[in-house]
């Protein structure tokens, strides 16, 4: 959708009060299971300019939805008033009835929203239920904004699979660290902070085998507070090589521990089980887990956010089936030296196709986020 409502005026207040929605929708990102975390605002013109009367995100788990959250806040006010919405209202009769219809009933003189949902049981039927009531229906307003909130889920009702983040830590010489010295530190407090946070927003992350006996990472979101937040780790060990007293293993009963494999050895498999893995059968495609079908398969299993941290063939693998969405990438002013592994691209080399997004600083480190150019 173009960020522009075609035919329909938009006010700076509708953008400003969008722009607080797209802020209140991300309160619930990645906490609302295979729902998208949307978020509406009810405002009211109460003569003294206008004032928010109702607001909702979705709830945890994804039910309610967000527009039965703000309507029930704002009740009688409600007539006559805006509503704001991320996404278009649902027309489905789920385990709610469809909030487009809550809406018409509410009174409502406007309806501002941000992008469509692609879901097709949605998909502009929710905005035809409002406009045969007579209300105002101006889509598209921030649309890329919220697009950009509702990454995950936009991907995996258009395309299946989630929406896959590649993360590298590279140091001023371009490796991303050295063969056999386990975790070598290259970037600092500031960007660890903010990779876990990163962490925190996704649905599972994924990792080699190689990188998990080199290092022995747990993958946990360590934040204070945000502990709860990890997300489900995936490792993908062809031949079940995890060990049983690794961080992985020893933590699977409290953060979920998906191994994804094309080995058919039940013994092995059997064990990693006891100890409260999760196997995930893969298909084989030359010699490797087929990683397109193992996305489509994470993506059925409510996966919509993917964050790859590691190794080097892994992220080779990835960018090589051109599954990667967006690149974040810290730079470092730790040097390795030449015996360091190289990383597969750096601020220098980013890859064709990718365009640039944010470049921040993070204590002495670089963050910048290139974006998939579809
Ligand atoms: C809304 N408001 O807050 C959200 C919506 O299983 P159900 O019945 O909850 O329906 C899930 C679908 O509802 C989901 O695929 C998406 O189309 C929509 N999500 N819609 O009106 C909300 N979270
Ligand atoms: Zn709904």
């Amino acid at each position: 959708m173009t960020d522009r409502a075609e035919g329909a005026a938009v006010t700076a207040d509708d953008r400003r009060f969008m722009a607080a929605a797209i802020r209140l929708s991300l309160r619930h990102s990645g906490l609302t299971g295979s729902n998208p975390s949307v978020a509406t605002l009810i405002v009211a013109d109460t003569g003294h300019g206008p004032v928010i009367v109702g607001r909702g995100v979705t709830a945890l788990g994804g039910r309610p939805h967000a527009e039965a959250e703000a309507l029930a806040e704002a009740g009688e006010r409600a007539r006559g008033a805006t509503a704001y919405v991320t996404l278009e209202p649902c027309a489905h009769h789920g385990r709610t009835p469809p909030c487009a219809e809550a809406l018409a009933r509410s009174g409502i003189r406007r309806l501002v929203a941000a992008t469509m949902d692609p879901d097709h049981r949605v998909s502009g039927k929710g905005f035809e239920i409002l406009c045969a009531a007579g209300i105002e229906t101006v889509p598209g307003v921030l649309a890329k904004a919220s697009e950009h909130a509702l990454a995950g889920y936009l991907m995996q009702r258009t395309s299946s699979r989630p929406h896959v983040t590649l993360k590298a830590a590279v140091s001023a010489d371009g490796k991303i660290g050295r063969a056999g010295a386990g975790q070598v530190a290259i970037s600092g407090d500031v960007s660890r902070a903010q990779s876990h946070l990163m962490r925190a927003e996704s649905d599972a992350i994924l990792v080699g085998i190689n990188t998990v006996l080199e290092d022995d990472p747990a993958l946990t979101c360590r934040l204070p507070g945000l502990e709860r937040r990890s997300p489900i780790r995936i490792v993908l060990d062809d031949h079940l090589r995890l060990p049983r007293d690794s961080q992985l293993v020893k933590t699977a009963r409290d953060v979920p521990l998906w191994v994804a494999t094309t080995s058919e050895d039940d013994k092995a498999r059997r064990a990693l089980e006891s100890a409260g893995v999760e196997i995930v059968a893969c298909a084989r495609h030359n010699g490797r887990i087929a990683l397109p079908e193992l996305l489509d398969d994470l993506g059925a299993r409510g996966i919509y956010t993917l964050l790859v941290e590691g190794g080097a063939s892994v992220a080779a693998s990835f960018i090589r089936d051109d599954l990667v969405d967006r690149i974040a990438l810290f730079t470092s002013t730790v040097t390795v030296g030449d015996d360091g592994i190289d990383a597969p691209f750096t601020s220098a080399t980013v890859l064709e196709g990718f365009s640039p997004g944010r470049t921040m600083l993070y204590g002495s480190d670089r963050f910048e986020e290139w974006k998939r150019e579809r």
